[in-house]
């Protein structure tokens, strides 16, 4: 088993939260200073989903705020683009600031809002990313021949949804758009993949913990798997798992909002080798695993198939 379950998993739900909310989950974690900072998705009790922020000591234990983090904008452009709400957010560390994307839900589609933060006590709205219909966007917490990258995962009537990389000078333009990685035909991952955690970095390539879904006749099935990219161009993959490394196994993993989800927005990984990864189960409850990155790219080494 390459991930342990945390024994007091679901380890955040909406029971926790101060305010009123059907669901916690699909949540960014990162680490600043020794405080693990979690930035969660939770469907209000009118479907739509707002941004709540909890903290922890030891990244197990978690206290929410009073207050949500973000909800939809009520000014500018981004009233407009997250009307419906926002969802599934992402942190980077990168160049002193945290960098968040998260999906803005409208009547226009799903975009990738951008927004910034240095202490998660105040946050700013940087631009909308993308166009519609766009979910999963990643950022890489380094940059490349000056260029900052990210995973994305554009929809598409004709082709599987699958997982490209931009570039941009500046976190707004982006370009330079690339198909990386495709779903495999009758394996676990068939339907759509889409990126998770932020890439980590470890000496043998970007460690990509991705989300894959089956479609079976009792519905879709969401599992994580790895893909490892090359350090210095992230575009080349070196190795996709042809197995996954977690499924919906545990009762609120199975039953929940969305049943059968294991999704994972956020990772940290440890000075001692190992990652905390993070995921939402069955789209309703937060939970927490641990495992070793060594032992992540190890697998996906030896189980590889074609990215394409
Ligand atoms: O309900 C499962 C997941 O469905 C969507 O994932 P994807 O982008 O792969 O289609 C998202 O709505 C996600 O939030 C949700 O957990």
């Amino acid at each position: 088993m390459l991930i342990t379950r945390h024994p007091n998993n679901p380890i955040l739900t909406k029971k926790d939260i101060p305010y009123t909310v059907a669901t916690v989950h699909n949540a960014g974690v990162v680490k600043l200073n020794d405080t693990y900072i979690m930035i969660f998705r939770s469907h209000l009790l009118n479907g739509r989903s707002i941004l709540g922020k909890a903290e922890s000591e030891d990244g197990f234990d978690f206290v929410a705020d009073k207050k949500p983090f973000m909800v939809p904008a009520t000014e500018g452009v981004f009233k407009e683009y997250e009307e419906y709400g926002i969802e599934d957010p992402r942190i980077t560390f990168l160049n002193g600031e945290y960098l968040i994307t998260y999906s803005a839900y409208s009547r226009n589609g799903v975009r990738i809002g951008l927004a910034k933060t240095t202490d998660f006590k105040s946050v700013q709205r940087i631009s909308l990313i993308t166009e519609a219909d766009y979910r999963n966007v990643v950022i890489f917490p380094e940059m490349f021949n000056g260029l900052y990258a990210r995973l994305d995962r554009p929809h598409s009537e004709i082709s599987p949804w699958s997982i490209w990389i931009s570039y941009s000078p500046d976190l707004i333009h982006w370009g330079e758009s690339k198909l990386i990685m495709k779903p495999c035909q009758y394996h676990w991952d068939e339907m759509k993949i889409g990126p998770g955690a932020p890439p980590i970095k470890t000496p043998r390539g970007w460690l990509n913990i991705y989300h894959g879904v089956f479609p079976t006749m009792a519905g879709s099935v969401y599992r994580l798997g790895v893909a490892l990219h090359d350090i210095q161009d992230p575009s080349k993959i070196i190795a996709v798992g042809d197995e996954w490394i977690l499924q919906p196994e545990e009762a609120f993993e199975i039953t929940g909002y969305v049943h059968n989800v294991v999704f994972c927005c956020g990772a940290v990984p440890e000075e001692d080798g190992s990652i905390k990864i993070y995921w939402g189960g069955a789209d309703s409850v937060m939970c927490v695993g641990i495992a070793n990155v060594e032992e992540l790219v190890d697998n996906c080494l030896d189980n590889s198939r074609p990215a394409l």
